[in-house]
């Protein structure tokens, strides 16, 4: 919800084994039913099933939903049909990956990016020692939290096995990276966990090669897919100049941090058909950006925001409530300074929902292993079920 977004991921790890092996997406958004499953997996007969688990729950905190249960579900239908290993993966795995390994029964599971399942078939296939391979998870084996992909990360679009069409009738949404990483420590924030903290990109080319194919493959709008757009300006302002080059005539939108943009940043952006800017803002306290691990201030916002609106942008504030440290001062301080922030939208989320993961990001922003935090996470990650 609101709507499916496109398992990018997919095209990803598939690319990344299609040389060697013969891969074939099945996509459950389309598919519409996990009992048909094992229909398709009697037809294709596989050697072994990956999954993605890309969402764990809906992070609503007034009608919170877990998806556990339902991914029970689906192994259960795909156990009764096939008893080949079962691979796990995605955002979602990474997060609680001995918890899930667990819950699901899987045989092995690959944290962070999933280009690694090319190193664990490659084992699995010369009988070698899995456990050695960075990132790799066996039932009943410790989370190992790998460096990030050092290999390429190229592209290669499924659609012919997989197809858009789906998501062309429901919104016509498609997605794409520019870059992997995420170089900011803000304490509640996953995204450093999933990919890495070191910025490794796309060429700009490359990148508006593939919103070339989403736009003549019929795509309505495009979604960048980056942690963080703007975490390198100058990176991503080749990437909407390539845009312009390649004749990119669809609106998109990205993630941005609230900081100050060179001057002639969102005009050319604009010109490149950045329609929308969501940026993760959090709190307009300058005491509760300190808190949150922020590296702007409120001036910093308003002015990020001022040059986003002045390009004409439509522009969204993810606000973050009652987060370490805030009390009613700098609660008032927030929802007063938001008053300046004019013709955006915003989206509040409270820390009851997000506390359970601040207490373990603030360790691991103090570099404490993620792992001592292993009772918490489990105690949430039951509540999810
Ligand atoms: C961009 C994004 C969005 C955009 C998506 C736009 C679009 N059209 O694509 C928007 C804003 C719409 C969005 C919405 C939501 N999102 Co979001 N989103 C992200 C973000 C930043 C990137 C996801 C992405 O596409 N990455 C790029 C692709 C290529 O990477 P990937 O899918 O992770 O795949 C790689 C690996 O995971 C792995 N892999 C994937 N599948 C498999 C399978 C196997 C077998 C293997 C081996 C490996 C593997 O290999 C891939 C390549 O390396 C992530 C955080 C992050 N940095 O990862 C959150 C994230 C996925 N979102 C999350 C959430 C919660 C949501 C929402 C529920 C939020 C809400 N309350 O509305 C909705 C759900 C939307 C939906 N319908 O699913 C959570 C999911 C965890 C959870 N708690 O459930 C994440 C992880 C952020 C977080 N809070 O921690 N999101």
């Amino acid at each position: 919800m609101p709507y499916p977004v496109y398992p990018l991921g997919l095209d990803y790890v598939a690319g990344a084994i299609a040389e060697d092996h013969q891969v074939k997406i099945v996509d459950l958004n389309s598919l519409g039913d996990h009992k048909t499953l094992g229909k398709v997996i009697d037809n294709y007969s596989p050697d072994i099933i990956g999954i993605s688990l890309r969402n764990i729950d809906n992070t609503d905190t007034i009608n919170p939903e877990g998806f556990m249960g339902d991914y029970r579900q689906c192994i259960k239908d795909i156990r009764d049909s096939s008893d080949v290993p079962l691979v796990l993966g995605g955002s979602g795995f990474t997060l609680f990956p001995e918890e899930i390994m667990e819950a699901l029964g899987a045989d092995y599971g690959v944290l962070g990016e999933g280009e690694r399942l090319a190193l664990l078939l490659h084992a699995i296939e010369m009988n070698e020692d899995t456990s050695r391979i960075p990132g790799i998870m066996t039932r009943g084996s410790k989370e190992n939290i790998p460096e990030p992909w050092d290999g390429s990360f190229a592209l290669k679009r499924f659609t012919d096995s997989f197809g858009i069409e789906f998501y062309l009738k429901k919104g016509g949404m498609l997605n794409f990276q520019t870059k992997r990483g995420c170089p900011f420590r803000c304490i509640y924030c996953t995204y450093p966990h999933i990919e890495g903290g070191k910025l490794r990109f796309v060429s700009p080319k490359e990148a508006a090669l593939n919103a070339l194919r989403l736009q003549e493959a019929g795509a309505k709008y495009l979604f960048v897919t980056d942690s963080v757009f703007n975490s390198d300006y100058s990176h991503s302002i080749q990437v909407a100049r390539e845009f312009i080059n390649a004749g990119i005539s669809i609106p998109w939108g990205a993630f941005f941090a609230p900081t100050v943009p060179p001057e002639e940043y969102f005009p050319v952006l604009a010109d490149a058909g950045l329609s929308h800017v969501e940026f993760g803002t959090e709190a307009l306290s300058d005491r509760m950006l300190k808190s949150y691990g922020k590296s702007f201030r409120v001036n910093q916002i308003l002015a990020a925001h001022n040059a986003a609106v002045q390009s004409g942008l439509h522009v969204a504030h993810y606000i973050l409530l009652g987060g370490p440290g805030e009390d009613e001062d700098s609660l008032n301080e927030t929802l007063s300074n938001i008053e300046d922030l004019h013709k955006a939208a915003f989206f509040f989320f409270a820390v009851c929902a997000s506390i359970r993961i601040l207490a373990c990001m603030i360790s691991q922003w103090k570099k404490v292993k993620f792992q001592s935090h292993r009772a918490y996470w489990n105690r949430f990650f039951t509540s999810l079920n």
